[in-house]
């Protein structure tokens, strides 16, 4: 049966959202385009379950992108959001949960000293390159490529022409001279950093990065690079900006800088910190932060910064957090990802699967990448035949090779065997 049959209610959705939404989606990847499906339309999330409006439940490993590490729907993120939401909404002042989750962050993460919230991932990460320029004098700023760092023009860019020139604009929009204050490097890859520092004394103000690139699928740092990042940046009088808004509280409580031992001068957050209501926020060291509005120089705002909804969610999320549940998610990922081997040995399928804790993908290739050259090389055609046969069979994946498979801390046993059971069909397809 042709899907349109098979999904009645999610098609005549989205033949409605495709008059009204670019692509008929809020957000690039939900039209599924990468895998040649009809997007889903769900409505309902509890635990490691989503419930589309046709009826049919899921296993989900989106994970709304990253804020469902607790599973959907958890009772003490709904009992808290619901309890704050009677005492209405934004207000426009100051309100205590925000002191009250500012204080959670910085407990688990005390690189930041100080911190500013946003309403989104892109905002924090636009506000703290921002900081960087202002507190360096410089305009520079490095990124690796495969990594995203939301949609701010500046980080909007691909590799220029030779190692460590000027970026060229990835999207129509972005003006040469906006593309051309940033440099994309390989992940990976030290003497290329080192080159760009060679090659622009005194001009980068910072070099930006996922600690672990969950945006090109997951590509692990190999060993040392995060440290070479920060000793470079430091002996070149640039700022180390890692950007958690994945690894943030998904990683360990203290994110990737705990996981791997490294510390950043500034850090970007999101996702898990909003407990799935919208939120971003960046912060570091208070030398540098003191440089915000209302201080001088740095402006920066929000109407809905601080939201006490997202404050109520964010807080409640890290409490649960805070009783250590790592652990646990740490031995269900790593069976998770034995299974999985297994699954594809078994079915004779050459496949790659790189982990760090709870972020997992499955490449579709020989070997596990080390840089986004060798992510972008993997087999699109067979993920998309895979990620079809997996829905088919209940399992929900990213609809994109390149994403990070996220599981929570509510897939149990029965959810990982049922998964494993699923993907040696799938293998199989
Ligand atoms: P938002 O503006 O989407 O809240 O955050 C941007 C962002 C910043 N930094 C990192 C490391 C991120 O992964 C993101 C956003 N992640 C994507 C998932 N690949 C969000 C999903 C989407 O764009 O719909």
């Amino acid at each position: 049966m042709a899907p349109t049959e098979l999904r009645p209610a999610s098609s005549a959705l989205i033949e409605r959202a495709e008059g009204l939404f670019p692509g008929g989606v809020n957000s690039p990847v939900r039209a599924f385009r990468a895998v040649g499906r009809p997007p889903l339309v769900l409505e309902r999330g509890e635990g490691p379950h989503v419930w589309d409006v046709d009826g049919r439940r899921h296993i989900d490993y989106i994970g709304a992108w990253g804020p469902a590490i607790l599973g959907h729907a958890h009772p003490a993120v709904v009992e808290a959001v619901t309890r704050a939401s009677r005492n209405g909404f934004a207000l426009g002042a100051t309100n205590s949960l925000e002191i009250e989750l500012g204080e959670a962050i910085r407990r688990a993460m005390p690189s930041v000293e100080r911190l500013r919230f946003t309403s989104s991932g892109t905002e924090a990460v636009m506000s703290a390159i921002r900081v960087a320029r202002a507190a360096t004098g410089r305009d520079l700023i490095v990124k690796f490529a495969g990594a995203y760092h939301g949609h701010s023009d500046g980080l909007l860019v691909e590799a220029g022409s030779g190692i460590a020139t000027q970026a060229i604009a990835g999207s129509a929009g972005v003006p040469h001279a906006v593309a051309a204050t940033s440099i994309v490097l390989p992940f990976n890859d030290v003497d290329a950093v080192s080159a760009a520092f060679a090659a622009h004394p005194a001009e980068i103000a910072a070099v930006i990065v996922e600690p672990v690139i969950a945006n090109a699928g997951v590509v692990p740092p190999v060993p040392d690079y995060l440290q070479s990042l920060r000793a470079l940046t430091r002996a070149n009088g640039a700022l180390l900006l890692f950007d958690e808004v994945i690894t943030g509280f998904r990683l360990a409580l203290g994110g990737a800088q705990e996981r791997f031992g490294v510390t950043p001068d500034l850090t970007t957050l999101g996702k898990i910190i909003g407990g799935g209501m919208p939120i971003g926020a960046y912060g570091g060291r208070a030398d540098l932060m003191n440089l915000v509005a209302p201080a001088d120089p740095v402006y920066q705002a929000g109407t809905l910064s601080g939201h006490p909804l997202s404050m109520a969610a964010g807080i409640a999320t890290l409490e649960e957090l805070e009783a250590g549940r790592y652990a646990a998610l740490e031995a269900t990922a790593a069976a998770f990802e034995a299974g999985l081997a297994d699954a594809a040995t078994s079915a004779g399928r050459d496949v790659a699967i790189a982990r760090v804790g709870s972020l997992l993908t499955v490449f579709f290739r020989p070997t596990r990448p080390i840089d986004a050259t060798e992510a972008l090389a993997s087999d699109r055609e067979a993920y998309a035949r895979y990620f079809g046969s997996m829905l088919d069979q209940g399992i929900l994946l990213p609809p994109s090779q390149f994403e990070a498979w996220f599981v929570s801390m509510a897939h149990g046993p029965a959810e990982i065997a049922a998964t494993l059971e699923a993907a040696r069909t799938a293998f199989a397809a």
